[in-house]
């Protein structure tokens, strides 16, 4: 026994090693054959012996069952966002920044910055016990399973330490071609690119699909202080040590130039690199001033994404292919022979409407540019007008809709033509996928694909109809399974629960955003007080603007629109807020009838905390500075609003409008500001 336990810690100890060199310092030093028939040694000898089975053993990457979903973790510590600088000029401003905060000289390090997915690693005592999505910065999503089936992620450390580790997870490039490959011959969709494919792939609950798509992962923060690392320099090559996967490509800088330096380099390099991109990632090194230098409201003030400017090709403007949206817009595509932009293969990209396909004369036929910004949709940027050879047609927008020959209409100030069609088939299948999505209601497995089917097979016609479906309605689809049905059912179910500002957002209200939806449900408190609230009303919350209050009112007064939610209201959704802005002080506050702006980056509290302080205090919050603007609240970065004030005061110093610092707002406040929020 005593031997068997000791050849299968040397085992062990053999494959850890081997996956080490294989996966982290990509120098294998043993040939396939003989690292398969130790791991076939040690799998048997587990199989023989599974009381020695242990969680960080090679063996047990793919262990775990197929998962019911996933569960929520809180960060220990915050996983924020990086502020972007996009030219020199804004890394000389973040350099200033981080150099008022220092004496003597500072240095940096610039990283690539992968494009995948941040995650979060726990070791306890050198064993990976914990693996978490970044979500929403404060509470992600705990994947372990699915982490541990990511090769180059250890599951035990080179040392016995408790500590957490952050960095991005990817896709490489040969990985994504191999899964697309697949996927394109089993007839199922294509992945757009390698990031959204390891999304999807993490999202998986079966950790051997993980396993099998073949992702990877880079470390980049090493979250607990340990002894001898008080920078990011030291983080890296400590994380190096103790077994992570650390891009090597990355360099210590001490000026702006050697930074600029840098990224042309990323830039050159970019197209030849086994993984995305986006840019490089500009760290202030010494750790002791991330602490001086602190946060604003979203994102560290030591830390900066230099995001690149989009990637053009040149491609043939084939086709143009016209959808019809939610609202009705009608919306041009460019079918164009397909062509390589950073990292996948763009075959259709956006037109925008067709007076930008006029003004820009764009023709079929015609050599034009297309362009590729981050996750933004590949768009049409210009037609190459000198290579004309005459044979190239011009394109017009039709006069009826594409989906339903209804007439199409031009609403006063807006460029897009709508299909006016209430009963558009193609404007009620967007209507049940924006419903379904992701900022909406969430409904996992309810996707484009399947809003669709159960429009076409008359099962829903309206967002209500989602709630009363049958599994034996579902089961008359083509390729659903008793279970799909089953897990697609209780996903509907337990939508019901989303709150207010969702449901709100899911109805897809014209010009009601997520944002303007939260806004309402805050502010309101109740969908009987969306439904019912006048224009006067509306526009009193903060950036309600007249052309969305009235949007709202024609909802909230229209037939459709008051059956559609008594019917959900019946069939059991969220109607009510779980939050509510505390109600305004109206006429007693001191800045009754006075009107604000608030532009720019607060330093103190957020943009809506600012706005519910002076809502409480009587005061009216708009979106745009005009005459009428009393005060505009500027923080910093704060752009062409900020602008329009001092113009109008330009012309008119007799206006009796002020800017305010965030320091000149809180003095106002004085010491009658409210408790906190
Ligand atoms: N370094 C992304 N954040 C990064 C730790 C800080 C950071 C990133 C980075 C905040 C990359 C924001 C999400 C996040 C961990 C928060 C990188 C990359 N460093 N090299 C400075 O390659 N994509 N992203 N992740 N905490």
């Amino acid at each position: 026994m005593g031997d068997v336990t000791s050849r299968i810690a040397q085992l062990r100890g053999l494959l850890r090693e081997y996956d080490y060199q294989y996966h982290v310092l990509d120098d294998p030093q043993v040939s396939d054959q003989e690292y398969d028939a130790l791991f076939r040694e040690l799998r048997d000898l587990e199989i023989a012996y599974p009381d020695l089975v242990t969680e960080d053993s090679p063996t047990q990457r793919v262990g775990g069952a197929v998962q019911d979903g996933f569960v929520k973790v809180t960060h220990s510590q915050p996983m924020l966002s990086l502020g972007n600088v996009f030219s020199a000029d804004e890394v000389a401003e973040f350099d200033l920044r981080a150099r008022s905060g220092v004496e003597g000289a500072i240095q940096y390090v610039c990283e690539l910055k992968i494009d995948g997915l941040a995650i979060s690693l726990r070791y306890e005592d050198g064993v990976l016990v914990r693996g978490a999505t970044r979500g929403d910065g404060a509470v992600g999503e705990e994947i372990t399973s699915n982490l541990r089936a990511i090769r180059s992620i250890p599951l035990q450390l080179r040392e016995p330490l408790t500590l957490e580790v952050r960095g991005e997870a990817y896709l490489p490039r040969t990985s994504f071609a191999r899964l697309n490959e697949s996927r394109r011959a089993a007839g199922e969709p294509e992945f757009a690119n390698p990031r959204n494919a390891a999304a999807g792939s993490l999202r998986q609950l079966d950790p051997g699909v993980v396993a099998e798509r073949q992702l990877a992962f880079f470390a980049y923060a090493l979250v607990t202080a340990l002894p001898m690392v008080d920078s990011q320099s030291r983080a890296l090559a400590r994380m190096g040590e103790l077994g992570f996967p650390v891009n090597p490509r990355y360099k210590v800088c001490h000026s702006v130039a050697e930074i600029m330096d840098y990224v042309t380099w990323a830039q050159a390099t970019r197209a030849t690199l086994p993984y995305d991109i986006d840019g490089v990632v500009i760290k202030v090194d010494a750790f002791g001033l991330w602490e001086k230098l602190g946060y604003t409201a979203k994102s560290p003030r030591f830390a900066a994404a230099y995001k690149f400017a989009a990637e053009q090709g040149e491609s043939r403007l084939l086709a143009i292919e016209l959808s019809v949206g939610r609202t009705g817009a009608v919306t041009p595509t460019a079918l164009i022979e397909p062509v390589a932009l950073a990292g996948t293969t763009v075959s259709r990209a956006t037109l925008h409407n067709q007076d930008n396909i006029r003004e820009k004369d764009i023709r079929i036929g015609d050599l034009v540019i297309v362009q590729k910004a981050g996750d933004i949709i590949p768009e049409i940027v210009r037609a190459v007008h000198e290579v004309r050879t005459g044979t190239e047609t011009p394109w017009q927008m039709p006069a009826h809709c594409p989906v339903c020959d209804t007439a199409l209409v031009q609403d006063e100030g807006e460029v897009a033509l709508r299909c006016p069609n209430f009963e558009c088939p193609s404007k009620r299948v967007e209507a049940l996928i924006h419903f379904a999505g992701r900022g909406a209601m969430n409904i996992d497995g309810l996707g484009e694909m399947l809003c669709e089917a159960l429009y076409r097979a008359g099962l829903v016609r309206d967002v209500a109809d989602f709630y009363t479906l049958t599994r034996e309605q579902l089961l008359t689809l083509d390729r659903m399974g008793e279970k799909s049905a089953g897990n697609l059912l209780s996903a509907i179910a337990a939508s019901r629960e989303q709150p207010l500002e969702r449901l709100l957002f899911g109805l897809g209200i014209r010009l009601v955003g997520e944002k303007a939806a939260q806004t309402l449900a805050a502010y309101l408190g109740d969908m009987n007080a969306v439904m019912n609230a006048s224009a006067e009303e509306l526009q009193r919350i903060p950036e309600i603007g007249p052309k969305m209050a009235e949007s709202v009112v024609q909802f909230g007064q229209s037939v459709a629109g008051k059956e559609l939610v008594s019917r959900l209201a019946a069939l059991g959704l969220r109607m009510t807020a779980q939050r509510r802005v505390q109600e305004a002080t109206s006429e007693a506050g001191r800045w009754a009838g006075k009107v604000f702006v608030v532009t720019g980056t607060l330093e103190r509290l957020s943009r809506d905390e600012a706005e519910e302080l002076i809502v409480r205090e009587g005061g009216k919050v708009t979106a745009s500075v005009s005459k009428k603007t009393h005060f505009v609240l500027a923080g910093s970065k704060a752009g062409s609003k900020l602008e329009k004030a001092h113009a109008l005061l330009q012309d008119d110093p007799s206006l009796p409008l002020r800017i305010l610092t965030e320091d000149d707002f809180f003095e106002l406040l004085g010491d009658a500001r409210p408790a906190p929020l």
